[in-house]
């Protein structure tokens, strides 16, 4: 096994019986908070109790460091950008997901996670995967959602979806074309090294199709007889 694969295993999801943690991820405008919404509505529907968060943020400390990052008028270094978005996941997993997962019958879904430290920080910013993983294998951070839903679209599209929403631009959305489309590259690096977790859907689709492509997953993997979780 190389050190990537060594790393990889200390990587789990947590060990709440009953309960479930999701993660949402893509580039700006791939409809993660727009499919969010509609699983929220699904999964209740099926008696779940969702608990819905996002980072950076979620958090009194995390959501101050959502504003220095986002808000910056000056640039961040790579290393302090990968570390404050490391700060607010830990705090919010222990301040907030652990508590919530530990109540049977939970789903937690998170507006991004690690693997956008993995696009943005190691392959947008050049640190690299095995630098993130490395942070990442401490406890709390070493948990890992029990899927997560890449919604795969291109940096055009991106664009195009940006600019019909026509908001005031974000630290990150402020970057060009070829900032984006190694974002890209970092995501289907992070696909290939968490292959069993990450499920690709095609983000292109219209909202309909993309949601019964993951309420097909979920499913699976909420209502098969041998739950993985
Ligand atoms: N970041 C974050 C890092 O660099 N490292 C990290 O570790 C973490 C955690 C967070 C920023 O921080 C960076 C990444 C980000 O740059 P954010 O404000 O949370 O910033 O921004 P985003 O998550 O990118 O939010 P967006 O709103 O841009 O993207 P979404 O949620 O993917 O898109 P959504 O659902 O709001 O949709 C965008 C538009 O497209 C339409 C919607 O109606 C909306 O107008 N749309 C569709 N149109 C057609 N067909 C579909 N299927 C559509 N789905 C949505």
């Amino acid at each position: 096994m190389n050190d990537l694969g060594q790393l990889v295993e200390n990587f789990r999801p947590p060990a709440f019986p009953g309960s479930l943690f999701l993660s949402f991820e893509g580039i700006e405008g791939a409809g993660k908070s727009t499919q969010i919404v509609s699983v929220k509505n699904y999964l209740e529907s099926r008696d779940f109790r969702v608990i819905v968060l996002r980072e950076p943020g979620g958090t009194s400390f995390g959501e101050k460091l959502r504003q220095a990052i986002l808000g910056s008028k000056n640039p961040i270094h790579p290393v302090s950008e990968m570390h404050l978005f490391a700060s607010s996941r830990a705090q919010l997993l222990t301040e907030v997901t652990m508590k919530e997962l530990n109540v049977p019958g939970t789903v937690v879904i998170y507006d991004r996670y690690i693997d956008s430290s993995i696009a943005y920080q190691g392959k947008g910013r050049g640190l690299g995967t095995e630098t993130i993983l490395r942070t990442h294998q401490t406890f709390p951070l070493s948990l890992m959602p029990h899927k997560t839903f890449y919604l795969k679209i291109d940096p055009e599209l991106s664009y195009r979806r940006q600019k019909v929403r026509n908001a005031p631009k974000d630290y990150f959305e402020k970057q060009g074309l070829e900032f984006y489309q190694k974002l890209v590259e970092g995501y289907e690096e992070a696909l290939s090294v968490f292959p069993k977790r990450i499920c690709a859907i095609d983000g292109s689709q219209g909202e309909k199709e993309v949601f019964n492509q993951i309420k097909e997953i979920l499913d699976q993997l909420l209502f098969q007889e041998q739950k993985e979780f």
